[in-house]
Formats: structure tokens, C-alpha cells, sequence
């Protein structure tokens, strides 16, 4: 079943010069571009963003971390997206994600983990809605 979903490529990914790389990545899988977008969130964007983790102790972190840098946003569509990308990015602790995954083949970081993609369809409207505002 075709759906969108929406994936941020975080500060880390962006500085590291791996935009190219990792878009590739799901072009190749056969997903398409919608949407594409560089940008920085504002403190208040990115408190909106992450609202789901506002009273989580790494809130401060996951904020200050976000808006630190330019990132790029992408909404991509193709069969089953918000799972398979799921499954793309890998596990959220860069340093136990599976080889093969993008966050296990670019990164060794918890806070820095290189790119976020929306878990669910209620994440993809929230988080799109943010992004793309
Ligand atoms: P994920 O959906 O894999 O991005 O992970 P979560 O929604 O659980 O967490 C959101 C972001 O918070 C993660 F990308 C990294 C950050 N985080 C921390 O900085 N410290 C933690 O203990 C847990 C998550």
C-alpha cells in the first residue's frame, strides 16, 4: 500500500556531508521525492516537533541538538514508507544499530543519530505539518 512519510536528516548527517549519500540510499529503494527542504529549526519549531518527548530528561539535549545546524527534510513516498524507513534508519542507539542500516553504516552517537523518520501516521502529520510549515 503506497503512504508518505516524512525523514529529517539531522545537523551531524548534514555537517558530515552525507545528504547525498543517505537520499540516495532511498531512491534506490524505489521510494519517490515529494518533498524536499534544507533548513534550521527554531528552538520553538523544534520543541513543537518533539512535543511527544517534552517531559523525557533528554528533551534539552534533543532540542539544543536539532536546531545546532542546517538539516534536510524529505517526504518520500512508495509501499509501505513509514515502516520500511523504519527499518532503513535503524535502531534509535547509533551504536547497536545493525550494519546496513543508516544509522548503523554512519554513526556511533545517541542524541547524534544522523536522521530521524516519523514512526507512525499520526508522527508523519505532526511532524510533516512542523517541517514543512
Ligand atoms: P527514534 O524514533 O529512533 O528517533 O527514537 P526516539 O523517538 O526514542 O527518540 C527521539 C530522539 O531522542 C532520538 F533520535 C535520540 C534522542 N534520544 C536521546 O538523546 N537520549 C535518549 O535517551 C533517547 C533518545
Amino acid at each position: 500500500m503506497s503512504e508518505n512519510t516524512l525523514f529529517i536528516l539531522k545537523p551531524d548527517a548534514v555537517a558530515r556531508n552525507l545528504v547525498g549519500e543517505i537520499i540516495s540510499r532511498f531512491e534506490k529503494k524505489g521510494f519517490k521525492i515529494l518533498k524536499l527542504k534544507m533548513f534550521t529549526f527554531t528552538l520553538e519549531q523544534a520543541k513543537k516537533f518533539y512535543d511527544i518527548h517534552k517531559d523525557k530528561p533528554f528533551f534539552g539535549e534533543l532540542t539544543s541538538f536539532i536546531t545546532s545546524g542546517p538539516v534536510v527534510a524529505a517526504i518520500i513516498e512508495g509501499n509501505n514508507a513509514i515502516a520500511t524507513t523504519r527499518i532503513m534508519i535503524g535502531a534509535t542507539k547509533s551504536f547497536e544499530a545493525d550494519s546496513g542500516s543508516i544509522r548503523g553504516d554512519f554513526g556511533l552517537g545517541l542524541s547524534e543519530n544522523i536522521i530521524h523518520a516519523s514512526d507512525s501516521q499520526e508522527s508523519f502529520d505532526h511532524e510533516s505539518r512542523v517541517a514543512f510549515e
